[in-house]
């Protein structure tokens, strides 16, 4: 435990400003203060969320990571949830903004060429950090120091989009478009919730039967097969259900797209269920990925069927309350950290750990143990 004058050294990955590989730094890091809360992590995951961090433009260096599993060493002075000793999970999710209108402050690193790297909530890509005490989780101190790492954005995304993005419920019919770290965890919060049938989306078979694992009742691999038709046959209407213009009802309740390129968008779309006229209305489709480009919208379409189009940061999550209860799934076996957990890196391997994701060679998700 650090005490109060103590300089920790830390080992912070850094994005350059211009292209070019990821860096790990030396760098110190003074007391917290206020509401900061320092950290020594154990472990911390790679989203990929992270690649299109590093192929945008950015207007300075860059700290990256937003999911870890630490212990708290030092606390500022208006930290009152968590003290030293305590085991913490890290998310870029505010932990409870409902209760607060105090924002939470922008993550910054010194770098030793006197330069300063962001982030815009936490970094974790790094042996210590410090955060922002709306970014800290206090969890049980026997909780799994590994796995876990992920529950900050893996889980909190995925699960969060069908728990509090859509409020799926039993019986509802669910298709999940990308089936990565992020997207098993959607498959695996609509089984918690009883949804039927759950139908995995992807363009990798491997990833496809890891989603099955996870719950997924049907897979469809999007490079052999019609998507939008096969959704729509395995999720039928009511008898004799017709919507506008004699179109039979068909299609899921809720498409959720993690991938969120303008093909999956139109796919998930139109896969989702038309309406009949006042008797029910058109299915929701959930963007949980970030567009990197703008999709095209069939407007007309959107009218006639009655969609709705939702978009979700985060899986809209309320890390307070929902981390423990995806843990407690965790610990109850119902949500299969350690089959979602395909790859664990060293520190110096970041560079590696992150093509192998470009690359699509991670089927579930990695981490990176310190
Ligand atoms: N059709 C179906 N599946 C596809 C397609 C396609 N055309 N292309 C790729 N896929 C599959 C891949 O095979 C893979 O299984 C999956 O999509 C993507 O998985 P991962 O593990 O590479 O990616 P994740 O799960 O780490 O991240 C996915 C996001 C889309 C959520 C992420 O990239 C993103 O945009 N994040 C921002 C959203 C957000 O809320 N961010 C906050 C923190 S992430
Ligand atoms: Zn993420």
């Amino acid at each position: 435990m650090a005490d109060a004058q103590e300089v920790v050294e830390a080992r912070v990955a850094v994005l350059p400003k211009e292209h070019g590989p990821i860096r790990i730094e030396t760098v110190e890091l003074g007391n917290p203060t206020g509401h900061e809360v320092l950290i020594r992590e154990f472990a911390t995951g790679i989203c990929h969320s992270q690649l299109h961090q590093m192929h945008n433009p950015r207007f300075s260096e860059l700290v990256l990571g937003h999911e870890a599993t630490g212990e708290v060493l030092a606390v500022g002075g208006e930290v009152t949830h968590v003290k030293p000793g305590d085991r913490v999970v890290l998310t870029f999710q505010p932990r409870d903004l409902r209760t607060t209108d105090r924002m939470p402050k922008v993550a910054s690193v010194e770098l030793n060429d006197g330069s300063t790297a962001m982030s815009p909530n936490i970094y974790t890509w790094s042996d210590h950090t410090i955060a922002d005490d709306q970014y800290v989780i206090p969890v049980a101190p026997d909780t799994p120091t590994d796995v876990t790492a992920v529950v900050g954005c893996a889980v909190l995304t995925g699960a969060g989009a069908v728990l509090r993005a859509a409020g799926v419920k039993t019986g509802n019919s669910v298709a999940v478009w990308g089936v990565g770290g992020v997207g098993l965890n959607a498959v695996a919060a609509a089984r918690m919730v009883g949804a039927d049938p759950i139908i995995a989306v992807d363009v990798d078979d491997m990833k496809l039967e890891l989603a099955n694992r996870f719950g997924a009742t049907h897979l469809v691999n999007a490079m052999d097969s019609n998507v939008v038709e096969t959704v729509r046959d395995l999720t039928p209407g009511a008898q004799g259900g017709l919507g506008f213009r004699g179109m039979p009802v068909a299609g899921v309740d809720f498409a959720f797209d993690v991938v969120a390129r303008p093909e999956t968008f139109l796919d998930a779309f139109r896969a989702t269920r038309n309406s009949r006229f006042a008797v029910h209305s058109g299915g929701t489709i959930v963007v949980v990925g970030v567009p990197q480009a703008p999709f095209e919208l069939p407007s007309q379409e959107l009218l006639v069927t009655e969609r709705t189009i939702v978009g979700t940061l985060g899986g809209t999550a309320v890390p307070e309350e929902d981390i423990p209860l995806f843990l407690s799934w965790y610990q109850n076996g119902d949500l299969d950290l350690d089959a979602l957990i395909t790859s664990r890196v060293g520190f110096d391997e970041i560079n590696e750990a992150t093509k192998m994701l470009e690359d699509g060679k991670v089927l579930g998700r990695s981490i990176i143990e310190f």
